[in-house]
């Protein structure tokens, strides 16, 4: 069992005071965005707080562990080609920290209360810990590899759901309208009638955390980045679900379109969405 505190140079420790650090000093700047930038599109958004929680974070990982590396989203330049040449690059180092400071930045520019902070520890290219801090409801959800999932200390396990039909499941929109966006709608489209309903809440990571804790029973989104699902995919896995792209394939760090669910419904939303993918 993973306790709340662990002893306190351990990789874990170091992930759960940075994401509680960063998730604490974030939510206490809720509100008070005083310039937000753009960054691929209008829709794309960043802001002083994104870039200032991944210095904490980076800062704080560096003190523990100075040989370390570190790929954070507001360390690469935007865009899809230069976030899988970064990952490329970095995925050859021993010890690698993929960590996004805040995911759901609409959401905390706009005071919508569902964003978190993601951080993944990962060794020769398998995740070894994955820490999500909700801060707006003060949920830190936990994974070691081999050792389970929890959530402030209690064990996550996904959902028992067998049938779609009764089955809550979660995507996001994409912002890159003339690929993504229509497969993303085709598949919405497709679903829709065949679950219970679909969630789109704006933060991937929290999406994934959820999963894992059983609240929802399936996820998927297109066009996404390391940095969002590293950490939750290992909370899904250590809860006994599945984590794969669209082909379920399983999971590993360059996959970009992600299918995470509680195992039992996952063949049957593969099916679905490769329906829709081809029209047939
Ligand atoms: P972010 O808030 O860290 O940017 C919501 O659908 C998910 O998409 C969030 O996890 C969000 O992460 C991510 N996202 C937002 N803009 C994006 C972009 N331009 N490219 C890829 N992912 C994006
Ligand atoms: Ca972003
Ligand atoms: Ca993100
Ligand atoms: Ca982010």
């Amino acid at each position: 069992k993973v306790p709340y505190v662990v002893s306190s140079k351990s990789y874990t420790a170091v992930a759960i005071n940075c994401a509680a650090k960063a998730g604490e000093w974030i939510k206490s700047r809720l509100g008070t965005v005083a310039q937000l930038s753009t960054k691929t599109s209008a829709q794309d958004l960043v802001t002083e707080v994104d870039k200032g929680a991944e210095q904490m974070i980076r800062k704080l990982i560096l003190t523990h562990f100075p040989d370390h590396a570190i790929l954070g989203e507001e360390g690469v330049e935007p865009g899809p080609e230069a976030s899988a040449q970064a990952l490329e690059a970095a995925r050859q180092e021993e010890y690698l920290w993929i960590i996004d400071p805040v995911d759901g930045t609409t959401n905390f520019v706009h005071g919508f209360p569902f964003f978190s902070v993601s951080i993944a520890l990962v060794h020769r290219g398998e995740v070894i810990v994955g820490v999500i801090y909700d801060p707006s409801r003060d949920e830190l959800f936990v994974a070691e590899k081999g050792k389970g999932a929890y959530v402030h200390g209690n064990p996550t396990e996904v959902s028992k759901e067998e049938k779609l039909s009764s089955s809550l499941i979660a995507t996001g929109f994409p912002v890159e309208t003339s690929t993504l966006l229509p497969q993303n709608m085709a598949a919405l489209q497709a679903l829709v009638p065949k679950v219970r309903n679909v969630r789109a809440g704006g933060s991937a990571a929290l999406h994934m955390a959820y999963v894992a804790a059983g609240r929802l029973s399936g996820f998927w989104e297109v066009g996404l980045n390391a940095w969002d699902i590293a950490a939750g995919s290992l909370l899904i896995q250590e809860s006994g679900g599945t984590v794969t792209d669209l082909n379920g394939r399983p999971y590993e760090l360059s996959v970009r379109n992600v299918v995470a669910t509680n195992g039992r419904i996952h063949n049957a939303i593969l099916d679905v969405l490769k329906e829709a993918s081809t029209g047939s």
